[in-house]
């Protein structure tokens, strides 16, 4: 289904593009399953933003959301940890390593701003805004709102983790926000897909295609 057009691309509109990175595309780490197939509609959205920024996963060796941080612990179970429940991954995205580097497919020289997220050894990210204890701030509200940016569009890996947090976040910062599902994918463990679209439903951001932005 096409559905509703959304108004024309401007100068206020900006594309994020959350953690195309090798780690979470077909033989990574933690490869998000067709993971590959956001690259195409993200490399063709861009050409569409005058504007976009990048995410990029980036954590210390021994993270705190690794499993192997967590003794007889595997991944996508659940721990507590001091900020509330926390999904156990492998480990995935460590600074430095192949796996956290951004795809070298995506081709998008216009890119204008990287933010780097789950540095913090002990707090995971999933947010391009702001970390997962929701009290420390990656600093993208601010640079999003100094740059006058009205709408924010989200794509990219995973639709039910990282691209979800961003665009829940997004929203609350006071954008109109877009997430783009058929430039993005999911993980999908535990009820995870459902209840972001979910939540996303409910806090108003809209969830769309790519072609109610494309001119066909
Ligand atoms: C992500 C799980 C752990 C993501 C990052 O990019 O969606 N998911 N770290
Ligand atoms: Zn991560």
């Amino acid at each position: 289904m096409a559905g509703e057009d959304v108004a024309g691309l401007g100068a206020g509109d900006v594309l994020i593009a959350v953690d195309v990175q090798y780690d979470f595309l077909p033989g990574g780490a933690l490869a998000v399953p067709d993971g590959d197939a956001v690259i195409e509609p993200i490399n063709r959205l861009a050409q569409a933003f005058r504007h976009v920024v990048m995410t990029q996963d980036w954590h210390p060796a021994g993270h705190a959301s690794f499993a192997s941080s967590h003794p007889g612990k595997q991944s996508f179970e659940m721990v507590e940890l001091s900020y509330g429940p926390q999904v156990l991954w492998p480990d995935h995205c460590v600074q430095g390593t192949l796996g956290a580097e951004i795809s070298r497919d995506l081709h998008i020289q216009h890119a204008q701003l990287l933010i780097r997220k789950g540095y913090n050894p002990a707090i995971d990210s999933y947010s391009g805004f702001m970390e997962a204890d929701r009290r420390t701030s990656t600093g993208l509200a601010g640079y999003l709102r100094e740059r006058g940016f009205r709408r924010v569009f989200c794509a990219g890996l995973a639709t039910d983790f990282c691209v979800a947090w961003t665009a829940l976040d997004a929203k609350a910062a006071g954008f109109e926000t877009y997430l783009i599902q058929d430039a993005s994918r999911a993980i999908d463990t535990n009820g995870s897909l459902a209840r972001a679209l979910h939540d996303l439903n409910a806090a108003g951001v809209r969830t769309i295609r790519s072609e109610q932005l494309l001119a066909s």
